[in-house]
């Protein structure tokens, strides 16, 4: 075969990955799998989103006398569906659900947790802005049978793999597992995940930051030195930097990934701790983050050295290429 380039579909490299950890169950190949068949559902429904007003809208019955259901439950309902017959996982959690969620008593319960959001930023899907999916899997703590809120509420420490999709231009699936953060995009012709991102690395230093800056005047001190700093001219600092800001939190944290900078979502004087969520926002963002050599910190300590307390707790974010999260660390911790 004359050019070498391999076609390697995300069920090979997770196996080849898996094989290099002697005594790895197999199991976190299966939840992947089981995880990646849900993604192509939702792909499915996500990328005729633009036709609602042939296909109805959420609430309204469509040609065939079915419900149509907001896309985010219906991402949450697809996601459920897929992984919980599987026998690989104890518990679940969701951004929809308010608590935890049972293996339903007829299927075997497995060794993992799975922690995710179903449709992030699905507000945006209207103006066909990118939105996506965030997971988060840990190993269980309590010894079997059905699963606890204390096997949910893990520090982001003890992930063995997050991964989130980006519905884009093209549709991609980034995880980690712990050994480096790899892309996969969809090619709807075959319906696979094929590696197109290997071994992604954050630049060490941006010159983008992504922020609301709608939330200034609520700002503290140091968040606002911090972004007027960036706003100054200075060459040899690369500044000033661009602003971008999708207002999806996958689509900003992507090209923050790819194009390295910072991602902000500070606390203010409304929400001392800011929008995002802990458990399946903020801590599977950080593990890729930092497995891609960059840093994510809330303000005070690392964010996956937060214990957290209680399933949908928020605490704010700031994300991105190591010096450029050194720098804004600086100044969220001047007197
Ligand atoms: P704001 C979407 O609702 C979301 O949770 C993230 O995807 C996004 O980054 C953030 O909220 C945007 O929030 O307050 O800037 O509109």
């Amino acid at each position: 075969m004359e050019n070498n380039t391999k076609i390697v579909t995300l069920e090979r490299h997770i196996n080849e990955m898996e094989r290099q950890h002697p005594g790895a169950s197999g199991h976190f190949s299966n939840i992947l799998r089981d995880l990646s068949l849900a993604i192509k559902i939702i792909w499915r429904e996500v990328s005729k989103a633009g036709l609602v007003n042939i296909l109805g809208a959420a609430g309204t019955q469509n040609v065939s006398g079915d419900l149509v259901k907001k896309l985010d439950v219906f991402a949450d309902e697809t996601i459920y569906k897929a992984m919980d017959h599987g026998g690989h996982l104890c518990a679940m959690a969701s951004e929809e659900h308010e608590s935890i969620i049972e293996i339903p008593d007829q299927y075997p319960k497995g060794k993992y947790v799975l922690l995710y959001d179903p449709l992030d930023g699905s507000g945006n899907i209207d103006a066909n802005v990118s939105i996506g999916t965030i997971f988060s899997i840990y190993r269980r703590i309590s010894q079997n049978g059905k699963g606890t809120i204390d096997d949910l509420l893990q520090p982001g420490y003890k992930q063995i793999a997050a991964g989130y999709v980006v519905f884009g231009s093209s549709t991609m699936l980034v995880y980690t597992s712990g050994d480096g953060v790899h892309g996969f995009t969809l090619d709807p012709s075959i319906g696979e995940f094929l590696l197109s991102h290997e071994n992604i690395k954050m630049p060490k230093r941006g010159k983008i930051y992504s922020v609301n800056e709608g939330n200034y005047k609520w700002w503290g001190t140091g968040v606002k030195k911090y972004i007027k700093y960036l706003q100054e001219e200075d060459k040899a600092s690369s500044r000033p930097y661009s602003g971008r800001y999708i207002g999806s939190l996958v689509a900003d944290f992507h090209r923050t990934l790819l194009y390295g900078g910072i991602y902000l979502y500070p606390g203010d004087s409304r929400n001392q701790n800011g929008k995002l969520r802990l458990m399946y926002e903020n801590n599977p963002l950080a593990y890729i983050c930092e497995q891609a050599g960059g840093r994510a910190i809330n303000g005070e300590k690392r964010i996956l050295d937060v214990f957290p307390t209680e399933l949908h707790q928020r605490t704010p974010l700031f994300i991105g290429s190591e010096e450029d999260v050194n720098d804004c660390e600086r100044f969220l911790k001047e007197p």
